[in-house]
């Protein structure tokens, strides 16, 4: 059973494993067709129309999903990798063991944002931006300055603390948690860490940078929390919602899997710290 840990608990061997199963699906172009999907629905989800992928409260078993088909892919070259999490609200500087040159790399240099440490940076001739928005073949960073500060563990707490999943219109001007998750709308937590990444991660193509996958799995793991926080709140809408994802509609590009699906992620793996269902309610 997969286990995803906290990436500030890895092992040096652990995270040698992650960073070269990362290296290998990027040798061999499989990497490439995550970031490819990624960006087309990031240009083809809208507030006014049909909205799969982001804007929509099919956001977090969408990318549920895209996950586990990434994990499933690093575990096809090394069965002994999971998908860390990074839990932003702890690890919140640019000084994390995440960003050294054993992991991840730093941030990028001044004059054009180039990560020039770590296994990703360009130099190494093996991290090749391909599937870009702009010219530019090399993973960019900027840490911290398109945004001061990443959310605090408290403005979590109020967003987990929210009871109803989604709300009409379903889209980014939505209430409740998804969207206050998602962060178009309140306090800001997972948009704002795109943002506060910069380069590479504040754009569509953003799973060209490896920290995407850390962060969206500890949304991912957010996500489950709510869901122990909240046993009687259900994924919402259950039926009939024009251009949205209901509970038992198939979702694109896979079309075989549903948000209903989607809801226990202990069918697929579990955290090193799982969540612990509200006593009271239990
Ligand atoms: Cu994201």
């Amino acid at each position: 059973m997969t286990v995803r840990k906290n990436q500030a608990s890895l092992t040096s061997d652990e995270k040698r494993a992650f960073t070269s199963a990362l290296l290998e699906l990027k040798r061999d172009g499989s990497y490439d067709r995550f970031v490819t999907t990624h960006n087309g629905f990031i240009m083809s989800d809208t507030d006014s129309g049909d909205r799969v992928g982001h804007r929509s409260p099919s956001f977090l078993p969408w990318h549920r999903r895209f996950l586990l088909e990434f994990e499933a892919a690093l575990q096809r070259v090394d069965a002994s990798v999971a998908l860390p999490y990074w839990d932003w609200t702890a690890d919140r500087t640019t000084r994390s063991s995440l960003w050294a040159p054993d992991f991840l790399g730093g941030t990028g240099r001044a004059r054009d944002g180039q990560v020039l440490d770590g296994p990703f940076a360009y130099s190494t001739g093996r991290w090749n931006i391909n599937v870009r928005v702009d010219g530019r073949p090399y993973l960019r960073r900027t840490l911290g300055a398109g945004v001061a500060q990443l959310p605090t563990r408290a403005e979590v707490d109020s967003v987990l603390a929210m009871p109803v999943y989604d709300m009409a219109p379903w889209n980014s001007s939505s209430n409740g948690f998804r969207n206050h998750l998602e962060g178009w709308r309140g306090v800001n937590l997972h948009n704002r860490v795109h943002v506060w990444v910069g380069g590479q991660m504040s754009t569509g193509v953003s799973p060209n940078d490896p920290v995407f996958w850390m962060h969206h799995a500890f949304v991912d793991k957010l996500w489950a929390d709510w869901q122990a926080k909240h046993p009687q709140s259900a994924y919402l809408p259950a039926a009939g919602t024009t251009n949205v994802v209901d509970l038992n509609d198939t979702m694109r590009p896979w079309n075989d899997v549903t948000p209903a699906d989607m809801l226990d992620h202990r069918k697929f793996y579990t955290f090193d710290t799982e969540p612990v269902a509200a006593a009271s309610q239990r």
